[in-house]
Formats: C-alpha cells, structure tokens, sequence
C-alpha cells in the first residue's frame, strides 16, 4: 500500500499532521489537499489533542508550493476553478482552526508552502529554512490566500516586493519581516516546536477558542465593532469555569488546570 500522503499522529494534548510526499518536495496536489483537510477534521474533532502542528516530511521540504505537474496537466477553467476552490477552503479551514496552529518549518516552503504557513498562528523555522513566494516567476501569483494574507501581515511594500520579483528569503529574513515567529537550529525544530506547543496546551483550550474567534471576527470589523465584539466575549470568558480556576489557583499560589469549561 503506499505511504499516506498526511501523516496524522498525537502526542499528549498535541497533534501532528506532515505532509509526506518527499519525492516531489511535499508539493500539495488535490489529493493531499483533501487529505489534509480529513485528517484535520480528525485532529478537530479529537477532544484530547488542544494544539495542532503542521510539518513536512523530512528536512529537504517543508513544502515546496502546489504540485506544478499536477497543476499542469490540468486544461479548462473548471478544473482550474476546483483547484482554487478546494486549496481555498483548506486554508481557510487551517486559519480558522478553533485550535491554536503551528508550523514547524524545515527546508524549502515556496509557493503554497509560504502560503500555508500564513494560514497558522504560531511559525517556528529550522535556520536552514527558506520561503518565497516564487509564483510570479511561472506566471501566476499566489492563489491560495497567500496574496490578501501577505499584504495583512507583513508591510505592503515588502509583501509586494515578495511576490513582483519572486526572490527566497533566509529564515532570519523572514524572522526580521516578522512572517515568522523563531528561527532555531534545524536539529532542535520538532522539539522547540512541541515545547512551545505543550506551553499554549496548558491555557484553556475554551479560551483560547473564543480568543481565536475574537481575534478574527474583529480583523474584519472597524475598531469600534470590533472593540463591542471583544467586550461581549471576554464577558463570556468571565463565565467561564476556568476563568474561575485561574484566578483561584493564582490566589491559592497553585498552578491551574484548565478544562475547557
Ligand atoms: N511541484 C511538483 N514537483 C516538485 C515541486 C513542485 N512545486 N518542487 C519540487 N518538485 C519535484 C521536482 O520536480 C523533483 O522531481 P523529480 O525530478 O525528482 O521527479 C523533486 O521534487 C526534487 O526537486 P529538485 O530536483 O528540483 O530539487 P532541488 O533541491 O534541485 O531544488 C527547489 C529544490 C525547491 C529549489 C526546486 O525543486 C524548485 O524550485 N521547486 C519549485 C518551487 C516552486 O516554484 N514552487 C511554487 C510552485 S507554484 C492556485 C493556488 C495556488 C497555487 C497554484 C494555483 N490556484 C488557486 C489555482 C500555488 C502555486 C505554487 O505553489
């Protein structure tokens, strides 16, 4: 039987999911697109598993963009139009993952692995790690999300330099452009990653659900919605049982243990 195209597994309260194609540099054609999308609906769905990890196989590739043979062999706007579809909805999936997102980078993520790695929360890179957005250089542009995320996420000169002239960067450049957050020795990354993992596993996963949704309904929302919106949530935090065992265990000098309730 051949290799599944995402590896799915748990560690305590973390879950993994790599993408396992390292004959073509874990290039995402639809198919590990799809299965992507199954095995985190499996992760989500998992009450045991608080934070998600997204890694490649290997430490050549974290992803080194959509499939372009895949891609290629691909004729009519239909097709096309299914491609994006799907490779949309499975970004949009990941970035509105009720769950806290992290990637763990090693090696190449070009094209829709830069892509990918917009969609996540939390980004750790091995220093051997470089990303670009390539796609100018096939001409196309990136069209998984990662055009309208970029430009959110980093200064609009330096995402549009990014994406006109199609250049990889290091991982300390894209530390400094602040696209990620850590870069680390390649030999420590899955450990430096779990670590940090295991810390956000601690906080409420309750919490941290409706922070996420805060933080993305209010992205969208001019500042005095936003801020109606933040203020009707943390009020639902407030009544939370593990707001209530915060506060206690840091009255009663103890650690907390979050529940979720
Ligand atoms: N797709 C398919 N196969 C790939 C691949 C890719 N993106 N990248 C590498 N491979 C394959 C190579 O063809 C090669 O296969 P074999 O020849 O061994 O069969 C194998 O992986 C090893 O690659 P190399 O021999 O090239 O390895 P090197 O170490 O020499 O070079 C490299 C590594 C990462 C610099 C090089 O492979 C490279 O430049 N790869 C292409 C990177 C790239 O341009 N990526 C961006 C792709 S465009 C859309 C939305 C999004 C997108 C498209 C459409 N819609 C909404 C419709 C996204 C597009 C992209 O991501």
């Amino acid at each position: 039987m051949p290799e599944p195209t995402i590896l799915r597994s748990t560690k305590g309260p973390v879950g993994t999911l790599t993408i396992n194609r390292p004959q073509a540099l874990n290039a995402l054609d639809i198919d590990t697109l799809l299965a992507l999308e199954r095995e985190l609906t499996a992760l989500e769905a998992d009450a045991s598993v608080r934070v998600i990890v997204f890694t490649g196989a290997g430490d050549k590739a974290f992803i080194a963009g959509g499939d372009i043979a895949d891609l290629n062999s691909r004729q009519g706007l239909a097709h096309y139009l299914e491609f994006a579809e799907i490779v949309h909805r499975v970004f949009r999936r990941i970035e509105l993952c009720d769950k806290p997102t992290l990637c763990a980078i090693s090696g190449w993520a070009l094209g829709g692995g830069t892509e990918l790695l917009l969609a996540t929360d939390i980004r750790i890179a091995a220093d051997h790690a470089r990303l670009g957005l390539p796609e100018i250089t096939l001409g196309l542009f990136p069209g998984a999300g990662g055009s309208q995320r970029l430009i959110r996420q980093v200064s609009p000169c330096k995402a549009k330099e990014l994406m006109f002239i199609g250049d990889r960067i290091t991982a300390a450049e894209a530390l400094q452009l602040g696209l990620i957050n850590r870069v680390v020795e390649k030999e420590r990354l899955l450990e430096e990653t779990m670590a940090l993992a295991e810390r956000i596993a601690e906080k409420s996963p309750l919490v941290l659900k409706l922070l996420k949704r805060t933080l993305a309904n209010g992205a969208d929302m001019p500042l005095p919605a936003a801020l109606a919106h933040e203020q009707a949530m943390i009020g639902l935090v407030l009544d939370t049982r593990d707001a209530h065992e915060g506060c206690a265990a840091f009255l009663e000098k103890r650690q907390p243990t979050f529940e979720g309730r």
